[in-house]
């Protein structure tokens, strides 16, 4: 991008805020001196598609709005606001500015007479290419038991390898030493836990399996790129090697792998603590969810490795096959942290769901009739839950197994099985469509969504509509789709990118131990906060004033860990939906 040379305001320029600055530098300076952007009016500050819907929100009252270009402030369109409407979720009126029809690549901000002007953002074809590379790189900066380095780029953002020391917790039903190299640290803490690994692996390489033409060419710029697998692949691989570890020699999984308890906000190389394999503390020891996890996920990579590394992917079918077998035998062995534990447990009571999308990976991998026959005794309660009452996330895996069967739909399936859960998926994807047209800041959100991780929730409704699409083409999938995106890229009540170091405005002060702990002014780039959660499971939260709507309830605080916490499972819903509306 041109820069544009900086022009001094009249102050001076120490007074200048070092933001401001570094926005200008990123952007070209647009603004005037002495003005900057307003809150009140909300733009995806990365960018809209060239030919896609383009709107704005703006939070007071205006007549008339202007697109104008960065670099020279030249107004390029200019139209009407639409009419007043209030969105209970945020308590905000709205007033929409669409320029759809406006498709000229370029750097451009709005202006709204009387109201003021906008964050940047970009139009053109490729406009989510860099936010995906962020959003996928922030994984390697999660791996555990290695040394990780973002520089050149990033310089600074590295640690050396961390949490070498393993060892099997008594719960587990083992003792002594353990190796303890691999996986990403979960979040902001440094634990690494099967079931939340499930989802989130699950979905990358599910990323890769239906958007993998537009992912291959990708370099990450990580250790292994250049050595003939795609990069996407080369990261989930990194996790997947450590899920295969917490495999017992009966094909059960243990739970997880973290300290006794959190540390404190230090970077990893500093946390010698000792990293548990922890279990249930009873006989079976292993916990099913994490078992049928496993399953699942190591029968996709069993389909999706083996072009790039037989051995690889045989090695993964063993290991899923493995694991189904011990989920025959223990159904529902569920987890709680035993007592001395007190990391994130990840409990779910039911593990159905999870063995419905591991039977339903199985057939589509080994098109062995067993899993088949599995699946079709058990996926007739699961349909509600492609519209009820959240869409998929770590504990709710039924709409995985779901899609999975409806998309394969191989010679052997059930043609009127497949029948079903399409039309019941698209039914809730018309349904979604619907309630984002009427929903204000065209989200597909309702009130209950603003839970511990609601932008995931929103991220989890774009990989729906997407999936929907892949099951029966709609243009109004996609759309809306890209519309959960503008949300989470700053189209929102704060005016805020919810991703570290993009857009001109991103939120600062995630709850993620190397971020708080690296002295570094940024935090580690790419990565998704958890965002609004009306549940106010923090200290931070419970401060908050007390009638606030549930979009609201977020603080860009790093002690607010129920709001501002980055993970691994809403990271990866977010990269599905950069990989789905790339082009
Ligand atoms: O850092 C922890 C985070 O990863 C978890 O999501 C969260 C809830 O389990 O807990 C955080 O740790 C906090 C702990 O629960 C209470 N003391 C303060 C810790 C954060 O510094
Ligand atoms: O995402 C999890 C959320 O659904 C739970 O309500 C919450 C409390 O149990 O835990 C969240 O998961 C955290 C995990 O326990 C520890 N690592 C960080 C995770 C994200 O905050
Ligand atoms: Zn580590």
């Amino acid at each position: 991008m041109m820069l544009k040379p900086y022009q001094e305001p009249a102050r001076g320029p120490s007074s200048i805020p070092l933001k401001l600055i570094f926005t200008c530098l990123l952007f070209s300076c647009f603004l005037r001196a002495g003005e900057s952007p307003t809150v009140n009016i909300k733009v995806d500050q990365v960018g809209y598609p060239s030919k896609a819907a383009k709107i704005v929100m703006v939070s007071a009252s205006g007549q008339t709005f202007e697109v104008k270009r960065a670099g020279d402030q030249v107004t390029v369109f200019q139209g009407k606001l639409g009419a007043a409407a209030t969105d209970a979720n945020s308590g905000d009126t709205i007033e929409a500015a669409d320029f759809s029809e406006f498709q000229q690549p370029g750097t451009y901000y709005l202006e709204v007479p009387g109201v003021g002007s906008s964050w940047p953002f970009r139009i053109g074809p490729d406009v989510f290419s860099r936010t995906y590379y962020l959003a996928m790189r922030a994984f390697y900066g999660q791996r555990c038991g290695t040394a990780v380095d973002l520089g050149p780029e990033f310089p600074g953002y590295k640690h050396p390898a961390c949490h070498l020391k393993g060892a099997f917790d008594a719960s587990s039903g083992k003792s002594g030493p353990r190796d303890n190299v691999g996986g990403w640290h979960d979040a902001g803490d440094y634990g690494r836990y099967v079931v939340n690994s499930g989802f989130s692996t699950g979905t990358l390489l599910w990323a890769w399996e239906l958007f993998g033409r537009r992912l291959a060419p990708i370099k990450l710029n990580i250790p292994e790129t250049g050595n003939g697998t795609p990069d996407i692949l080369n990261e989930a691989r990194w996790n997947l090697e450590w899920m295969l570890k917490m495999q017992d020699a009966d094909g059960g999984v243990w739970h997880k792998q973290t300290s006794a308890h959190f540390p404190g906000f230090i970077m990893p190389q500093d946390d010698d603590l000792t990293s548990l394999v922890i279990g249930t503390g009873s006989e079976p020891y292993k916990s099913t969810c994490a078992t049928a996890d496993l399953a699942a996920v190591a029968a996709i990579a069993a389909r999706v490795y083996a072009p790039f590394d037989k051995e690889f992917a045989a090695q993964n079918q063993r290991a899923a096959l493995e694991a189904w077998h011990w989920t025959e035998q223990h159904p529902n062995v569920t987890f709680r942290n035993p007592p001395g534990i007190s990391t994130g447990d990840y409990g779910d009571w039911e593990c159905g769901d999870e063995r419905l999308w591991a039977a339903s990976e199985l057939w589509r991998t080994t098109r062995d009739p067993a899993y088949n026959r599995y699946f079709l005794e058990n996926f007739s309660k699961y349909l509600p839950n492609l519209r009820q009452p959240n869409p998929a996330s770590w504990s709710e895996l039924a709409p995985l197994g779901l899609w999975a069967y409806a998309l394969s739909n191989l010679p052997g399936s059930d043609a009127q099985a497949v029948a079903e859960i399409r039309g019941q998926a698209l039914a809730a994807a018309h349904e979604i469509v619907d309630r984002t047209r009427g929903n204000p800041y065209h989200i597909s959100m309702e009130a209950r969504d603003f839970s511990w991780g609601s932008n995931g929730q929103v991220a989890n409704y774009g990989m729906q509509l997407l999936i929907s699409n892949l099951l029966s083409p709609d243009p109004a999938f996609i759309e809306t789709a890209l519309e959960n995106l503008h949300y989470l890229l700053g189209r929102n009540t704060f005016s805020l990118s919810f991703v570290t170091q993009v857009g001109a405005n991103p939120f600062h002060h995630p709850h993620h131990r190397p971020s708080g702990a690296d002295n570094l002014p940024e935090p580690w780039p790419g990565m998704l906060s958890g965002g609004p959660n009306a549940g106010r499971q923090d200290a931070v939260l419970r401060a908050l004033p007390p009638n606030l709507p549930p979009a609201r309830v977020y603080a860009d605080e790093q002690a607010s860990y129920a709001s501002n916490e980055i993970c691994i499972n809403w990271q990866a819903a977010f990269v599905f939906l950069l990989a789905g509306v790339m082009d």
